[in-house]
Parts: structure tokens; sequence; C-alpha cells
């Protein structure tokens, strides 16, 4: 369910790498042009002062539009950067690490990679839950449970949580997605590797729109 302190429709995730050569911050803005409510920097392979300089440099592009950035499973960075709030997969930061040292209000993602994760205090402190991956991927291949609209429609029945699908998201699925019970669908590919990003991001939001 979408709640006040997660309104979000269109998320983009983004590193500099999936950019195909272009200025990931240039692809960045041009989403949220296109209708990207808010945005998360996963930089797997970075130092800390250098996810550092590629969080600050996004987040003076985000600020401009009012768009809040989540950092990806790196506590210093995001509170240096004075993030909206943080990203973790079930291998990552634990939440429970992550609320004991990051005071609310921050904003904790918490990804979903099998069934008994849902009946947990990681899972109950979240802000939203990511189903992860909805349909497998190239982008991320070390991945658990291919959920598919089956399994987005049953954690859909076992949680009131925000629940943001990732994993293949693309035009042609967003809507059975939503309509299966996600509130919010994340891309990286269909946007960062999309010839046009303002047009890519308008269409998912459009798809996503008419599905609610
Ligand atoms: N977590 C689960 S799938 C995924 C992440 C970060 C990658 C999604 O990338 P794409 O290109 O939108 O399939
Ligand atoms: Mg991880």
């Amino acid at each position: 369910m979408i709640t006040n302190a997660f309104p979000y429709r269109l998320y983009l995730v983004i590193s500099e790498e999936s950019c195909l050569g272009r200025n990931f911050l240039e692809v960045a803005e041009q989403a949220v042009q296109g209708g990207v409510d808010i945005v998360q920097l996963r930089e797997k392979a970075l130092s800390d002062i250098e996810f550092l300089d590629r969080a600050l440099r996004l987040k003076e592009v985000l600020v401009k539009h009012n768009v809040p950035l989540i950092i990806n499973d790196n506590l210093n960075v995001a509170r240096r950067v004075e993030a909206f709030g943080i990203h973790v997969g079930n291998n990552d930061l634990s939440p429970i690490e992550i609320k004991s040292q990051w005071s609310s209000p921050h904003c904790l993602g918490y990804s979903i990679e099998y069934i008994e994760q849902l009946n947990t205090e990681k899972t109950k402190i979240s802000d939203y839950l990511g189903i992860s991956p909805v349909f497998s991927t190239e982008t991320k291949t070390d991945t658990v449970t291919e959920w598919k609209l089956n399994g987005v429609s049953k954690i859909r029945t076992l949680t009131d949580k925000p629940l943001v699908a990732i994993g293949n998201m693309n035009k042609q699925n967003a809507a059975e997605v939503i309509r299966a019970g996600a509130d919010c669908i994340a891309v990286v590919s269909a946007i960062c590797k999309a010839e046009n990003p303002v047009l890519a991001a308008e269409i998912l939001r459009n798809e996503i729109e008419r599905a609610l």
C-alpha cells in the first residue's frame, strides 16, 4: 500500500556504468523529467569516497526537482549525503543495525528475496519492501527467487507495506505487475539504457497510472 511516507510510483535505480557511457547525471535528470519520482544510487564497486562524490553530484540534480535520493547499502554515504533513505538486500547491512544507527524518519527499503523474510523483524521495521526480482534480469544475476506475477500477488496478501517491483520491469509488463499488487515500479535498464530516457520514463509512468 502506498503511504504518505512512501507515495512513489516510478523508481530509478542508477549507477554510472548502467548508462552506456552517457553522463549518469543527465540520464537521471531526464528520467525525472519523464516522471521518475524517486532515485537510488547503486554503486557496488566503489570506495566510500568515490561513492560519496557521485552521490553528492546526483543529489544536487535531484534537489532541484524535489526528488528523494536513496543510497544502496552504504550507511556512511547515506548519512554524509543526507539521503532520504537507504536500501539493502538480504545479504547487505542489516535493517536492524541501520535503524539503530540512523534514526527515523529516514526511509529504509529492504529486498524480499524469499518468502520467509516476510515474517521477520527486519521486514517489520522497513518502510518499503523490494520484490526482488519479479523477473530474472541480466542486470543482477545472483538472485534467489523469480517472483513473477504470482509471487507479487502472494506477497501483497501477506503485507500492507509499500511494494516496489524490480527485475526486468519494462513498458510491456509494468501495468500487469501493478495490477498484481505492486505499488511502485523500479528499473535500471528500461531507462538507463533507453535511447531517450525522458520518453522511456513517460511511457512507464503512463503504464503505471493506467493500471492504478
Ligand atoms: N535488484 C533486483 S533485480 C535488480 C536489482 C538491483 C536489477 C534490475 O535491473 P533491470 O535492468 O531493471 O532488470
Ligand atoms: Mg546486496
